[in-house]
């Protein structure tokens, strides 16, 4: 299912479109989606423009609640494809989120990277993006290439207010001029069953859903042997609050399972 050409690109991109990998899971998805749109958690986070109706809801860490995503963690091809893209003999599941965006909502997902805002460290990560209907190039996601290679994490800020996400700083550097071509921008049109694999070091994001319908999306997010839990300056996002470990260890298997060894 993945070449040569898809792991290269994935190491020197940091991102890779996977042409109709899912595509026998799709039903397993939406229903899935479905259930999380309607029963979302109760610290599910909503995102509103008050110059447009659409709302943009995030949801986060549904699988143990939701059994069709645990069906499609355990048993879909994956696991198996991530293990490939992070040169991993192992694979531990570390969480599900849900963007939910209805009709012309009006707030786009600004540049970032995902890493700054979860509790591990480590070179070996995979975020699977899975649109549920297709998606123009304009409403996709969008990735620049080759910035999982910086050696520093960029700030992260609250996409709400743009405010610093944690109270120590320091250690972050500012996020490149993505718009004025720091980087070249990968961006794709989706058809259902496609997927966007990317690192979670990879500045990525979405703009706004412009067009007339809803838009519903499930990025699922593993990671390999080299990744270690780490410990913080503040709550993360999604927070573990009761995780209950130490800088350097092993995420524990009974909350992120091994999922491909
Ligand atoms: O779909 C989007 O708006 C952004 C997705 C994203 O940031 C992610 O999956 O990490």
């Amino acid at each position: 299912m993945i070449d040569d050409l898809i792991l290269s690109d994935f190491k020197q991109d940091g991102a890779v479109h996977l042409s109709g990998v899912f595509k026998d899971w799709l039903t397993v998805l939406e229903r899935g989606a479905e259930f999380n749109i309607q029963h979302p958690n109760e610290n599910a986070l909503t995102h509103k423009a008050d110059s447009h109706k659409g709302l943009f809801m995030e949801d986060f860490c549904s699988w143990q609640r939701i059994p069709e995503y645990e069906d499609f963690i355990r048993n879909s091809p994956m696991a198996g494809i991530a293990s490939q893209l992070m040169h991993s003999q192992s694979v531990q599941f570390f969480h599900d989120h849900l963007l939910y965006k209805e009709a012309g909502s009006g707030v786009p997902t600004p540049w970032h990277q995902d890493i700054p805002f979860y509790c591990v460290s480590g070179l070996q990560t995979v975020s699977f993006w899975i649109p549920l209907e297709s998606r123009e190039k304009k409403v996709s996601l969008r990735c620049a290439s080759g910035s999982h290679l910086l050696d520093k994490e960029i700030r992260p800020t609250s996409w709400s207010n743009n405010e610093s996400f944690y109270a120590d700083d320091s250690q972050f550097m500012d996020i490149p001029d993505i718009d004025n071509g720091d980087y070249e921008v990968r961006e794709w049109e989706m058809e259902p069953g496609d997927a966007i694999a990317f690192d979670f070091r990879t500045i990525h994001g979405a703009n706004a859903n412009t067009v007339a319908s809803r838009s519903r999306t499930l990025s699922f997010r593993l990671v390999g042997d080299d990744v270690r839990y780490r410990q913080r300056n503040g709550r993360t996002s999604p927070n573990f609050p009761e995780i209950n470990q130490q800088t350097g260890e092993v995420l524990r298997t009974d909350w992120f399972p091994v999922i491909y060894s």
